[in-house]
């Protein structure tokens, strides 16, 4: 008698498991479908809206990032948007993508746009460093986890941003005023050093000014006498550089371009005033675009540091990690090369952007 209660009371069990498990699986099917399929009307009509029918399955719906891209400046930018998007195709991972043209305000209206769409992780590429802790902490108050790209954010709480991916621009920096100051070792003083600048406030401008100046102050034959902003683009760097021969042309030896774009409008100025770029005037720039290889294949750059804008990649495959429960490092840097002249034309056909 009792083994046969005991047989019952095993089957019963497992019964009372079972329907446990439907319950969960239906329970949990149905609030994600709901919930799928009320974000999926807010994110975009053209999303499959998943219905969770009877007890089927419902299969997982895509991750959804919100990114706010601080514009479309350079070549670099722009590969570096084309890299996002192309990563978040491959990993099957929804991207919303707004482009702030380089408006701080802009990146602050595209995150409360996702906080409202209800985006399962935010990635910023921040113009400027200053003036992010408010909008951060709103969005800390909804548990959307924040990712930072290329630039960085100056706030006194860490908490609220999970990674930092992006290169180290304090030893590009450096990485320029070790070539100038090897270029010129043995040339007579003083030397005029002219430096265009980036945007204003920017991690790449501020960390590349000043990874440059650290180096080239052992050297006191190398004197900085123009130190201008160009905004990162070819047209403020040719107005600027234009403005800057004509103040000081007997004097300038050596330009640092923060970036390619900027050098490129530079190597115009140059040229427009009947001198040599890469001969007359010595020419470092940062970032490695093919443009810039180029014009270091023709003699115009002397050298390139190198900046990876092809952060898509590592942006994806951290929010994937993010999402699985893995801990993500705070600080995830690309690595990164110099180029001169001399090796510029092996590496010409590898560029990538
Ligand atoms: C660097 C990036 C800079 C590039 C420029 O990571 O933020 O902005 O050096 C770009 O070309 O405009």
């Amino acid at each position: 008698m009792l083994e046969k209660v005991g047989e019952f009371m095993g089957k019963l069990a497992k019964l009372v498991t079972a329907g446990a498990m439907v319950l969960f699986i239906m329970l949990s099917g149905c609030e994600t479908g709901q919930e799928n399929t009320e974000r999926s009307a807010m994110i975009s009509s053209n999303e499959p809206t998943l219905q969770a029918a009877g007890n089927e399955i419902v299969p997982a719906r895509s991750i959804v990032v919100g990114f706010s891209q601080l514009g479309s400046e350079s070549d670099w930018r722009r590969a570096n948007t084309r890299s996002i998007q192309e990563a978040a195709k491959e990993t099957g991972i929804q991207l919303i993508l707004e482009n702030a043209e380089q408006s701080q305000e802009k990146q602050f209206e595209a995150i409360r746009a996702f906080v409202k769409q209800k985006v399962d992780v935010i990635a910023i590429a921040p113009v400027v460093e200053k003036g992010w802790e408010p909008i951060l902490r709103e969005v800390k108050q909804v548990g959307i986890p924040v990712i930072i790209t290329d630039r960085l954010v100056e706030v006194s709480d860490p908490s609220l941003y999970v990674s930092y991916i992006g290169s180290d621009f304090y030893e590009e920096g450096r990485m320029a005023g070790k070539y100038v100051m090897d270029k010129l070792l043995h040339a007579e003083g003083p030397i005029g050093i002219v430096e265009l600048k980036g945007t204003e406030g920017s991690t790449p401008s501020l960390s590349r000014g000043k990874g440059f100046h650290d180096v080239i102050k052992q050297n006191p034959n190398l004197q900085v006498v123009e130190s201008e902003y160009a905004n990162f683009t070819v047209e403020q760097g040719n107005k600027v550089m234009r403005e800057l021969l004509e103040r000081r042309s007997k004097e300038i030896r050596v330009l640092f371009a923060h970036n390619d774009d900027m050098a490129l409008g530079a190597i115009e100025a140059i040229e427009a005033y009947g001198l040599k770029p890469g001969k007359d005037i010595v020419i470092v720039s940062v970032d490695g675009t093919r443009k810039a290889f180029e014009r270091m294949v023709a003699g115009n750059i002397n050298s390139v540091v190198e900046c990876n804008p092809l952060l898509g990649p590592y942006l994806m495959q951290a929010v994937k990690e993010m999402l699985d429960g893995r801990t993500l490092p705070k600080r995830i840097v690309t690595p990164e090369r110099i180029f001169t002249e001399v090796t510029a034309h092996n590496e010409l056909n590898n560029r990538m952007y």
